[in-house]
């Protein structure tokens, strides 16, 4: 019996994993190349004997410059795609930096089915031990491996399998920059073949943004020693739906802070409690504010955010969080 070549489809975004090092030994003050092909030819070349890949550039940017415009485009472009009797499966390559964001949109927005696998790199072509053409390779195989079906977003890097809620950037510098927080390494990439373990965690909420013009504005506020309250008035005054605080230790807040938490929860905004520390849960219950379970600021803000474009009620969001 012959088995049929995966059909993938190709969206990227832009990152290190599109940019060209100006010398082998320059690892950084790369740029992205706006004029020059939005992939680099050689990774494309690297997977044709795995799949039969279609490519779509969605667009072509450093992560940091992704927001909510890119975000829903982006999954507006997976949800047809992925409604489609020829794709078998969906490849996006994005920039390291923000990629836990993406991901865990992508895995609150995405039917589930077919693979949905992200990567990235932390070098770019050309340079000294670059991780992208073995990420991008690692990444086609994963979306063209059966088993990979039914398990969620996931996220390629560094040749481990990551369920996209659990994906988290850890180090600034390092090839193996992703460390993924409790549970969430589900599988690997060996030299001929995949395993796979696991999928994304269970009872995950799930949010249909294909008609979504403009989600919530949602804002993340620092927690430190002397932080002042005029940062809470700005951002209530701004007109933000929900805060989300980047707090100290499991959650805890200043007696400033728990003041403006007070008041910015009395004039309607929904407050989140995250932490700044990196790794581990908020479990915290007795502060205002929802504990944002192993959510960093930046992830729990993308979960507020969805949150909020269905409802404003704490208790429903609060369950939401604790699906975690
Ligand atoms: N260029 C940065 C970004 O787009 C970093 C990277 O991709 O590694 O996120």
């Amino acid at each position: 019996m012959t088995t049929r070549r995966a059909r993938l489809v190709l969206l990227s975004t832009g990152g290190t994993i599109a940019s060209r090092a100006q010398a082998a030994d320059r690892l950084v003050h790369y740029k992205l190349d706006q004029a020059g092909p939005p992939l680099d030819p050689d990774l494309l070349g690297l997977v044709e004997g795995f799949a039969d890949i279609r490519h779509e550039e969605v667009v072509r940017m450093p992560s940091s410059d992704l927001g909510q415009a890119q975000l829903l485009e982006l999954a507006r472009r997976v949800h047809a795609h992925l409604a489609s009797p020829d794709v078998d499966g969906i490849v996006i390559t994005h920039g390291t930096d923000t990629l836990e964001e993406t991901a865990l949109f992508l895995a609150l927005t995405t039917p589930p089915g077919k693979p949905v696998v992200m990567t990235a790199a932390m070098r770019p072509g050309g340079a000294l031990g670059s991780d992208g053409p073995r990420n991008f390779l690692g990444a086609v195989r994963v979306a063209a491996d059966q088993g990979a079906r039914g398990r969620g977003v996931l996220v390629v890097m560094d040749d481990e399998i990551i369920a996209a809620p659990c994906a988290r950037k850890r180090h600034a510098n390092a090839v193996a920059a992703f460390r993924p927080e409790a549970g969430g390494l589900i599988g690997e990439v060996l030299p001929d073949r995949i395993v796979l373990a696991g999928g994304a965690p269970d009872g995950l909420p799930g949010f249909d943004v294909t008609g979504c013009a403009a989600l919530p504005r949602v804002e993340i506020l620092y927690a430190y020693q002397d932080a002042p309250a005029f940062l809470f008035d700005a951002v209530v005054a701004s007109g933000a739906a929900g805060i989300v605080l980047a707090c100290t230790g499991n959650g805890t807040l200043s007696t400033m802070a728990k003041a403006a938490v007070a008041d910015a929860i009395g004039k309607g905004l929904v407050v989140v409690r995250s932490s700044r520390t990196g790794a581990g849960r908020v479990t915290w219950a007795e502060s205002a504010g929802i504990p944002s379970g192993p959510l960093n600021p930046q992830q729990a803000r993308i979960l507020l955010s969805l949150a909020l474009s269905r409802t404003k009620d704490a208790d429903q969001i609060a369950n939401w969080f604790a699906a975690f």
